[in-house]
């Protein structure tokens, strides 16, 4: 059973003007007391009420993140997305205030209106559901909830894997890259990948799934899409995917 935290992560984590680094995130000012979740209730019935006003949160956010981009999926299939705003975050710029709100330094986060800060973005999708009710991007049923989030596992490797690629090229002068270190990391992607395509999800609207369009998303991004070639299920799967989830359209990074 999980307990309900009853005071702030971080005491310094406030929810003022200057703790969210003037990025235009809007949230400071809003009532605090926006968010009550019931006391005492377990997890299944952990149900936040809204008591007043509109509940905004706060997501220090960037457009090409994939890992970002799950969690507004997540927030659109949960109807919440209208209750997000989006605050630009620079991971490399050491004023960025992220790195106070995640000492990490990494994105996405999520700042709730008691100034609470939650990451990664797993964490964050698990509490949009708890927000929404429970139970529907996490599917309740245990059978159906363990095979999502070990398929959100899988997709985040793929998206951990391609950032440290990424990384790797925009981090390092050629001379310094590792040829066998990155052949490693594409190694890992394609397994991920070669394990989805024999095995394409059937759901459509649970966290698993979006977390694999979001690698999938990301490769055809930063990687001119060369999965596609050896991937043909995985293909028609993401064209059904884009179809039925309108959201994935919406937060594709153009150009
Ligand atoms: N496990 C984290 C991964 C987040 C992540 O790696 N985000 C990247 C951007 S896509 C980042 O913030 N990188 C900056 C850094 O590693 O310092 C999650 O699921 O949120």
């Amino acid at each position: 059973m999980m307990t309900t935290r009853s005071r702030p992560i971080s005491d310094e984590v406030k929810a003022t003007p200057e703790a969210y680094g003037g990025e235009g995130a809007g949230g400071a000012g809003l009532p605090f007391t926006a968010l009550i979740w019931g006391a005492g209730v377990g997890y299944n019935g952990a149900r936040p009420l809204l008591l007043q006003g509109d509940l905004m949160l706060v997501l220090r956010s960037n457009p090409a993140s994939p890992f970002v981009r799950k969690v507004r999926i997540v927030a659109a299939l949960l109807d919440l997305d209208g209750r997000i705003e989006l605050s630009n975050a620079d991971t490399s710029d050491q004023a960025d205030s992220l790195r106070v709100q995640n000492p990490l330094g990494k994105i996405p986060a999520l700042i709730l209106e008691n100034g609470e800060v939650l990451y990664d973005s797993a964490v964050i999708v698990e509490y949009l559901d708890g927000l929404a009710g429970g139970g529907r991007v996490i599917p309740a049923d245990p059978a159906r909830r363990f095979r999502s989030l070990t398929r959100q596992a899988l997709g985040d490797g793929i998206c951990e894997a391609a950032v440290l690629l990424r990384y790797e090229q925009l981090w390092r002068e050629p001379a310094q890259r590792s040829e066998k270190w990155m052949a490693y990391q594409r190694d890992k992607i394609d397994r991920a990948l070669a394990a989805s395509e024999k095995d394409p999800p059937e759901e459509l609207d649970d966290v698993g799934t979006v977390a694999l369009a979001c690698a999938l998303g990301y490769l055809d991004l930063r990687f001119g899409g060369d999965w596609r070639g050896r991937r043909p299920k995985l293909v028609e799967w993401l064209e059904v995917f884009s179809e039925a989830t309108p959201s994935f359209e919406a937060t594709r990074l153009k150009g």
